[in-house]
């Protein structure tokens, strides 16, 4: 009998695909108890029961149990900047507020006063500390945005050492550019000419250079208005670089519906989102990126309207947002832990906002985020009977293995 090709096969656990074609089945999770993958080149090229793989004579490695679902996908960080903002922390305990801390000269632009300072070294030192802290927890696949440089050399440098983490640490990393994160002090007054700054020099540049997959901004009373974001989005467009937004985190400005008819990827934060602009998302495609964390931190009390979104059928992601301010976020389990207790979500829903809709809301569909023959051979194997156990334990080392394509790790 013809043997197959494969690499490597893993076994001793049971899977929770969450392949898409398989939604309705075993309650959405596409369980397959008793499961083997085989690998080759990366990639998984067989799934199913053990007892159905083909023969074949490649090494085998048994998990000893357990579940293995998608490596987990955080669509959505700030991992690289110098500096804390422990004692902003502090400030808001005492009732200061996240706006009034960004008026007086504090917020975003003192990060940025400590990531020009940074060296590139320097950088990449401590957002790798911060990455290996995702990725014990579980993570595969991050985004990382800029936004703390708000100038060409120092957009290109957070994004360079995004690239290099991506080079140096077995996970995949997507890098943003987030040069519309927030008014530089150099600018002040000056947003349209800012703006001006980030179409005709930093976004064209970061391009060439090709550093971003991406490009988003920061719609808000705080940073920049539609019509400001929408020149961003035109200039992203004329590069070809597809598009997301921070909106509605902390007002409705109508970023969303802007987001929509850029086809962005994703819309993230979402908690003030009208009803029109939750319709256009729909309508466009665009995901949905909740994000408990800055949620928590900022002691928000507005929901986002997650069972409007659902009832559209909008895929709805969950991230870290880990930054400085407002989500020193360093566990995404902790955040689909969250997004049921604080936003309703159920476990299933968190684990998909987490696999395969992470992987959409960065552009990823089609190679990540689920357990499918043809598609990243990036999983993880947890200690837990039951997959909603990743959002009912706070904390733990529930990780036994981790593997990027196709890598125990
Ligand atoms: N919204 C956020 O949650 C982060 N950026 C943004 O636009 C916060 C960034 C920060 O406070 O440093
Ligand atoms: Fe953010």
């Amino acid at each position: 009998m013809a043997q197959a090709s494969f690499e490597k096969v893993y076994h001793g656990f049971h899977a929770a695909t969450m392949d898409a074609t398989d939604l309705t089945h075993s309650n959405g999770y596409g369980i397959i108890e008793d499961a083997a993958i085989a690998v080759a080149r990366g990639n998984i090229v067989w799934i199913g029961k053990a007892i159905d793989l083909p023969v074949h004579s490649a090494p085998t490695s048994y998990l000893g149990g357990g579940w293995v679902t998608p490596g987990l996908i955080d669509c959505h960080t700030h991992l690289v900047f110098g500096g804390d903002r422990a004692t902003e922390y502090e400030m808001r305990l005492q009732g200061a507020s996240y706006e009034d801390i960004a008026k007086t000269g504090g917020g975003i632009v003192s990060t940025v006063t400590d990531t020009r300072k940074a060296s590139e070294a320097e950088l990449f030192a401590s957002a790798k500390k911060r990455l290996r802290a995702l990725m014990s927890d579980g993570v595969t696949c991050v985004e990382v945005k800029s936004g703390y440089g708000l100038d060409l050399v120092t957009e290109t440098k957070m994004l360079t050492v995004a690239r290099q983490l991506g080079n140096e640490l077995p996970v995949t990393v997507r890098t943003t550019c987030l040069a519309a994160h927030a008014l530089p002090p150099e600018y002040k007054e000056q947003a349209d000419a800012y703006i001006n700054l980030v179409c005709e020099r930093i976004l064209p540049s970061i391009a060439q250079a090709g550093l971003a997959d991406a490009v988003d901004g920061f719609c808000e009373g705080i940073a920049f208005s539609v019509e400001q974001i929408e020149r961003v989005f035109q200039t992203a467009q004329a590069l070809g670089l597809p598009v997301k937004l921070h909106a509605e985190q902390l007002s409705d400005l109508g970023g969303s519906g802007l987001a929509a008819k850029y086809n962005a990827l994703s819309s993230d934060h979402l908690e003030y989102l009208s009803d029109a602009d939750a319709v256009a998302i729909a309508k466009a495609g665009t995901v949905a990126v909740i994000l408990p964390g800055a949620f928590f931190c900022l002691k928000e009390t507005k929901l986002p309207p997650i069972a409007r979104l659902r009832e559209l059928g909008v895929a709805m992601a969950v991230a870290s947002d880990a930054n400085p301010g407002s989500a020193p976020v360093l566990s995404l389990r902790l955040m689909m832990s969250m997004a049921c207790t604080l936003f309703g979500l159920t476990p299933l829903e968190a684990l998909q906002g987490v696999t395969i809709h992470g992987a959409k809301a960065l552009g990823l569909g089609d190679s990540h985020g689920q357990l499918k023959q043809g598609f990243a051979a990036d999983f993880v194997c947890w200690d837990i009977n039951k997959p909603a156990e990743l959002c009912y334990w706070l904390g733990g080392q529930l990780v036994k293995h981790r593997a990027v394509a196709g890598e125990i790790t």
